[in-house]
């Protein structure tokens, strides 16, 4: 296929000013007319060709000025409309009809239905399936769009913007037109009609405007709809109090569809999502499902400055709004919950799964310099990396300095189309720094590796930390530069206290960051009266790994006493990571495991220490999972040796603890309404992660029995069967508990995702046949994502004994899914195959069945452009 380079970039011949679109929608056969005003750059010469994208186009006519174009003309292809001799007026209009199936286009991109609702998504390259234009994201365009359609089938019919005129017409049938004052990329633009329901409310901006907001879901639920609009509310005041960004529109629509191929999207004044993320209420939302609508509906809505308002040059840029955007939702998410709890969920999920994008086939810069397939590049180094780049950006500049440059970005950059140096530029202006160093960050793949050695000289009264960093080849790259690594931490005294040293030296340490820039450093600390206990990358302040032999004790210590929770958490999680690596050894050598006693009470003392919240509690019990414990072995992973260790640590911890956290789960009071705010979802976090290790320590089902049967809400509910089915397969109440729940949500399909899920994820050999069984069950469809992420996503990604068998029965199966689902949803396809992407750190014989399938699928026939890069990126 063909590789798109960053370096070819160069802007358009022409530009299209304004943009009018006229839909006449019908399932099989819609009608668009696209009235595009072109105009030609003065450095480009008269007559020069202009090419428009398509993809799967059928072009029913082209004029230019009203004047129908003769054949020899033009030339109309599926996949792009060329003008051979455009007049060389400076401007004239283009006229293209072209014709559309929505209903049978399953890749979910362009205009299709969804459960009988027209929508579309744009982002990256759908808007040429809906007409020939220059679709990149540096062509900015003012869109005036008229919708037709029957009203009795679409009463509802929404564009971007402000809707500025309606009405009847003869058939049944009705219209609207929508109007965009700003000028935007085509990926931006969306249309949604059909019979939906809505929830109501209104906003009034900080300077007094109202703004009218709208979330439109299936006719019934709107009441689902209320978390969503409150999260929406705070998020629109949270911009303008941290940022001073308003809403810029007279409308803010939301609509929830249920065929979305990820989470949502930030089409400007029409936001389109993935109706996962926008209904929940008690009885069929767990806290998890709370917390990502309120993260994804502001992260939507933070687009409409970083992404809408001021855009990406080309799709290399990505990160600029992705990182950016990501980086402004977890600080919201801080704010309105808990920000410790917060920054080790975002430690967690960007260890889990950033961390071996950046050590495997698929690495990638946060911004690469070249792809074969964009699609693939909404990646977690882009999104997650991305946004852990700008965190390290405010983190050397100070928050004051860092709002400066935002803000000089924003009214710097309104209305352009940016690159990332652009980014950065402005805080080098404002701050007087030089960030070019620091800017490897963006181009050169891979996680940096910092070893430290820290020795304390008692005569000098000196403490000396030999730093040294490095940073791994990846695919492509394999000579790294020193990066600009500001490591935060702190030197714990015998009381628990920060030591402040008089003097340091050997590199800038300041306001308790370490500045890493050259490959080595010898920093020393003076006047340390004590020998010190280092706190290392404090708040994960650089997203790196760190090797460092500290003892158990010191970690233990660190602990309890680090005065920075992320620290205690992850002097915790060493512990864990280190205990379960060793079991893991002594389970291959065909030893017992055996565990220190300090670490099994600390567990104990963390789980009763009331003076910590309960959400951190929770967190801090949560030993790190299977796919976790294999990342840190890296290499020879036998998944079924690594299952048996984390139990035997889960039993260990059980055993010892059973009595104190019996007390705990029994004294949590959790009466009263239910409430989804943080504190009310910590306290079930913790009763309900206490709930798994009671199970475990009592050996029977009788208390997730008894909280599947009494919970009234969904946390509760769901955390029980996935005990009993994870736990007590062979225990009848575990049967039933299963069948009930179906009984129960057989027809709400995203509830019936959590059964799935809870199905998919059962340990042990006979996951392949059961999740095979699944797919054939009446509710599963390897047409919805959403269904396909519960089952085969679920299975393939959390399910490492299940999936990585012996025998290769796992990924035989996957492969034949996943090329089965290629044909109709290539994006798809493609995500899901990521999940192969550590193969090589398997074992040699699951290693061989893995390369086995991979060749499956590298040697099918038809497969797309996005399933073809992935599985090449992978066995090269
Ligand atoms: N910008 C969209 C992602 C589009 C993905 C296309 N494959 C959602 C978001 O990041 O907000
Ligand atoms: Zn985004």
């Amino acid at each position: 296929g063909q590789v798109f380079r960053i370096e070819d970039y160069r802007p358009t011949d022409y530009i299209i000013s304004h943009t009018r679109l006229d839909f006449i929608l019908s399932p099989h056969e819609t009608v668009v007319t696209a009235e595009l005003d072109i105009q030609r750059r003065a450095s480009t010469p008269a007559g020069t060709p202009l090419v428009l994208d398509g993809d799967e186009l059928e072009c029913v006519s082209v004029e230019i000025d009203g004047e129908s174009l003769p054949e020899a003309a033009f030339e109309a292809t599926p996949q792009k409309l060329t003008l051979h001799e455009p007049p060389s007026k400076a401007k004239f209009t283009l006229r293209i009809v072209t014709r559309l199936d929505p209903s049978s286009n399953s890749t979910l991109m362009g205009l299709y239905l969804s459960s009988g609702v027209y929508c579309t998504q744009c982002e990256p390259e759908g808007f040429r399936r809906i007409t020939y234009f220059l679709d990149r994201p540096d062509v900015l365009s003012i869109y005036t769009v008229r919708v037709e359609a029957p009203e009795q089938t679409a009463p509802v019919l929404l564009a971007n913007g402000n809707m500025i005129e309606s009405g009847k017409l003869d058939g049944g049938k009705h219209y609207a037109v929508w109007h965009d004052p700003f000028p935007k990329p085509s990926y931006l633009f969306a249309l949604v009609a059909g019979d939906l329901g809505m929830l109501r409310d209104e906003f009034v901006t900080s300077s007094g405007h109202k703004v009218d907001l709208g979330i439109y879901v299936e006719h019934g639920k709107e009441s689902r709809a209320t978390y969503a609009m409150d999260a929406l509310k705070r998020s629109m005041k949270w911009d303008e109090e941290v940022y001073g960004l308003e809403y810029d529109l007279d409308v803010f629509n939301i609509v929830a569809v249920s065929d979305f191929n990820m989470g949502a999207m930030e089409n400007k004044g029409l936001n389109i999502f993935n109706d996962k993320y926008v209904l929940a209420d008690e009885t069929t939302a767990t806290d998890a499902d709370f917390a990502n609508i309120e993260a994804i509906i502001a992260h939507e809505y933070f687009h409409n400055w970083t992404g809408n308002r001021i855009t990406c040059r080309d799709w290399f840029q990505l990160c600029l709004k992705e990182g950016l955007t990501v980086f402004r939702d977890h600080e919201f998410s801080a704010d309105q919950r808990s920000r410790a709890v917060k920054r080790i969920a975002e430690v967690r999920t960007l260890r889990a799964h950033q961390f071996p994008e950046d050590q495997g086939p698929l690495a990638h810069p946060v911004r690469p310099r070249r792809y074969r397939e964009i699609n693939n590049f909404y990646t977690s180094t882009v999104y997650e990396k991305g946004s852990e780049v700008v965190r390290m950006i405010r983190t050397i500049l100070g928050p004051d300095k860092f709002r400066e440059g935002m803000d000089l970005y924003i009214q710097r950059h309104d209305g352009d189309a940016a690159t990332i140096e652009d980014f950065i530029k402005v805080f080098e202006e404002v701050s007087g720094t030089d960030l070019s160093q620091f800017s490897l960050w963006y181009h050169q793949a891979g996680t940096p590796n910092v070893a430290i050695s820290a020795s304390y000289d008692p005569a000098k009264q000196t403490f000396t930390l030999d730093i040294e960093q490095s940073v791994p080849p990846t695919p492509s790259e394999t000579r790294k530069r020193p990066m600009h690594i500001p490591l935060a931490f702190g030197l714990i005294g015998p009381d628990g206290g920060d030591i402040k040293p008089s003097a340091t030296d050997g590199a800038t340490v300041a306001n308790g960051v370490i500045h890493i820039k050259k490959r080595k450093h010898t920093v020393h600390f003076h006047g340390i009266a004590s020998r010190p206990v280092l706190s290392i990358n404090r708040g994960f302040s650089a997203p790196v790994t760190i090797a460092m032999e500290q003892s158990a004790e010191d970690l233990l210590f660190l602990a309890r006493k680090d005065s920075d929770l992320f620290g205690r958490w992850q002097a915790l999680s060493l512990l864990f990571t280190e205990a379960l690596v060793q079991a893991f050894r002594a389970v291959r050598g065909q030893k017992t495991p055996v565990f220190d006693e300090g670490l099994i009470r600390a567990a104990g003392e963390i789980a009763a220490d009331t003076a910590l919240e309960p959400a951190f509690r929770a967190l801090a019990l949560t030993l790190p999972s299977e796919a976790d414990i294999a990342r840190d072995i890296g290499a020879n992973i036998d998944p079924a040796a690594i299952h048996i260790a984390r139990e035997a640590l889960l039993k260990a911890i059980a055993a010892s603890n059973a009595e104190g956290f019996a007390e705990i789960f029994d004294a949590m009071n959790l009466e009263g309404p239910f409430r989804p705010d943080a504190d009310s979802a910590g306290q079930r976090a913790l009763r309900n992660t206490l709930l798994d290790y009671l199970s475990v320590a009592d050996g029977n089902a009788d208390r997730a029995a008894t909280q599947y049967r009494t919970a009234s809400n969904m946390t509760d509910k769901s955390a029980a069967l996935a005990i009993l089915a994870h736990r007590f397969a062979e225990d009848q109440r575990s049967a039933d508990a299963l069948a009930d729940f179906e009984r129960k949500f057989g027809s709400d399909p995203l509830v019936m995702d959590k059964w799935y899920q809870i199905q998919a994820t059962i340990p042990g050999t006979a996951a392949v046949d059961r999740v095979k069984a699944l797919t054939q069950h009446k509710g599963f469809s390897l047409s919805n994502p959403n269904r396909v992420r519960a089952l085969i996503g679920s299975y393939s990604s959390m399910n490492q004994t299940g999936f990585h068998q012996e025998d290769g029965s796992g990924y035989r199966f996957f492969a034949e899914t996943i090329l089965q689902i290629d044909k109709g949803n290539p994006q798809l396809a493609a995500r899901l195959a990521t999940a192969m992407r550590s193969w090589r750190s398997l074992e040699p014989v699951r290693r061989e069945a893995a390369r086995e399938a991979l060749t499956i699928i590298a040697t099918s026939k038809n497969v797309s452009t996005d399933l073809r890069d992935i599985i090449e990126r992978t066995l090269a």
